[in-house]
Order: structure tokens, then sequence, then C-alpha cells
């Protein structure tokens, strides 16, 4: 490994890797100009907190506040574009076998062009019945204040958002697959994540048990990165285009 340069380092390990596992978190977005988690208040929403909002509580207590907030989320998403980084993951899709796992709730891996996305954390635009369960469109207009009544379902429930909030269970399925991938890859990187939430921020240590080389791309220091074996420490944007010659 050279001393200096952790992308060629990087680029090095790649090339005769079979299998490689992409984990991405909420800094993958935020050169699409979508606020890291911990940045997403702004404006009326500055006064909230986002962990407190996240929460099966917060939407007994308040669902209309709850709605709005994500509502606000939704149709933020619709002003935004994919960046180069989504757009650099669904390329080399194209030609190597490269899997995706991402606690984002966003569409933006979508809409570059990577199919087969693991949603860990669900997604803001699938919504379903807090009572029965059943699914419903999700609506994208941004709601004028900081409360918006959820639709109701035919069932009397209320229609809540399709993420998971703290406290709650991962989809099983979801997090069975990205357990697999995190063990069944050569080479395992994970982009723009604080690595603070699990179970997701576990992937990483699982998938160097079983022999993977661990790869961080973020421009700060995080939990996860002493268990890296190369971090570059750039952007999404920047440093995956890099990677994907
Ligand atoms: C669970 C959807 C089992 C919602 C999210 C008490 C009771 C219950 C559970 C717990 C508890 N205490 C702790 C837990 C576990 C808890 C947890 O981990 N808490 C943490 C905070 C300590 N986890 C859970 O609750 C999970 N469920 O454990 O169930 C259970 C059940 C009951 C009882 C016990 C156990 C569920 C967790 C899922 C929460 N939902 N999202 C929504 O979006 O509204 S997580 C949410 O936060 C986001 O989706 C995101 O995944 C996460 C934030 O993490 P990041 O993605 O890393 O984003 P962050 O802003 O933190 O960091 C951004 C990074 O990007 C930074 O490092 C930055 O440097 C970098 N960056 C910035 N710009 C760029 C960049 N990188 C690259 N390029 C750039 N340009
Ligand atoms: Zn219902």
């Amino acid at each position: 490994m050279s001393a200096t340069d952790p992308t060629s380092d990087a680029i090095e390990t790649l090339r005769p890797a079979n299998t490689v596992t992409v984990l991405t978190g909420a800094g993958m977005s935020a050169e699409s100009g979508v606020p890291t988690f911990r940045n997403v208040q702004t404006g009326l929403w500055a006064k909230y907190d986002p962990m407190t909002l996240a929460t099966p509580e917060a939407w007994e207590d308040d669902p209309a506040l709850v709605w709005a907030w994500y509502q606000r989320r939704r149709a933020m998403l619709t002003a935004v574009e994919p960046n180069a980084g989504h757009q650099a993951l669904a390329t080399w899709a194209q030609f190597a076998d490269v899997r995706l796992v991402t606690q984002n709730v966003d569409d933006l891996h979508e809409r570059a062009g990577s199919s087969d996305v693991i949603h860990v954390h669900g997604s803001l635009f699938a919504c379903r019945c807090d009572t029965c369960g059943r699914e419903h469109d999700a609506e994208v207009s941004d709601p004028e204040g900081d409360r918006l009544p959820p639709p109701q379902c035919e069932c009397g429930g209320h229609v809540r958002p399709g993420v998971v909030w703290f406290g709650e269970m991962l989809p099983q399925n979801a997090f069975t697959e990205a357990t697999a991938r995190a063990e069944a890859c050569d080479v395992f990187i994970l982009v723009g994540t604080s690595g603070v939430v699990y179970p997701a921020a576990g992937l990483p240590h699982i998938a160097r048990g079983a022999g993977a080389t661990i790869i961080e791309i973020n421009p700060d220091e995080t939990d996860l990165s002493d268990a890296c074996d190369i971090t570059i420490r750039s952007t999404a944007a920047v440093a995956l285009p890099g990677l994907v010659d």
C-alpha cells in the first residue's frame, strides 16, 4: 500500500475484486443538495430535532407534524438531481458485480439508473397505512407550514411514511439481504455515513469478519474509520468516479 495515495490503493484493491458491496449514507446525496440527516432541519424546521421526529412516539403524539416533515422532505427531493457519485455507481454495476445497500430514504440511486438497491431504512416514496399496512401513494406537494394531517386509509387508519423510525425493526428481508451482501463481497465501500446508526453500521464489521477489504469515502473521520483499511478523505461525487475507470 502506498503511504500517500489512498485512491491508488483503492483502485489496486478493486482491480482483482470479484464482488463489491457499497453501503451509502446521507453524505452520498449531499452534493445533490440534500442535507444530511443531522443537518436536514432548515427554516421553520430548524427548531425540531430529526432524531425526535423520526420515531413512533412522535407519530403517536403529533401525526400532522411528522407527516408535514416527510412531505417537506419528499418535495425537496423533486427539486434535486442525482450527482456524479450516484451515476458512477450505476455505471459501475453495468460491467462489474457491484451491489448497493443504502441507509438513505431518497430515490437518487434509482434515478441515476441503479436497480436492485437495498433500502435498509425504507423509502420516503413508500407510504403505508399505520393500521392495516395497505400501501398508499406518496403525495409530493410542499406543505405550507409544519402541520399537515396525514391522509386516511379506507380502514380508518392513517397513512404513515414507509421509513424505519428509531426504535423500529428494520425490514427483515432488506436487512437479511444487506447482511448477505456484506458477507459475500471482496471489497466493502462505505460512502457518506457517520456510522452511528445500528444495525446498519454493523455491516462493515460483518464484511471485515468475512475477509473483505474495507474502504471509506468521507471528507470527515467517522465512528467506522478505525475499522477501515483504506480511507479516502474526499466526497462521493469526486471520489467515486475516480474509482470507476
Ligand atoms: C433498531 C429513516 C432494533 C428515517 C433512519 C433505543 C431504543 C431502540 C433502539 C435504539 C436505542 N438506542 C440505540 C438504538 C439503536 C438505534 C440507533 O442506532 N441509534 C443511534 C442514533 C445510537 N437504531 C434503531 O433504532 C434502528 N432500529 O435498532 O431496531 C430495536 C428495536 C426496538 C428496541 C431496541 C432495538 C432503526 C434505525 C433507523 C433510523 N432511521 N432513517 C428518516 O430518514 O426520517 S436513520 C437516519 O439516520 C438516516 O436514514 C441515516 O441512515 C442516519 C444518519 O446516518 P448517516 O446516513 O450516516 O447520516 P449522517 O448525517 O449521520 O452522516 C452523514 C455523513 O456523510 C457524515 O459522516 C459526513 O461527514 C458525510 N458527508 C457529508 N457530505 C459528504 C459526506 N460523505 C461523502 N460525500 C459528501 N459530499
Ligand atoms: Zn388501513
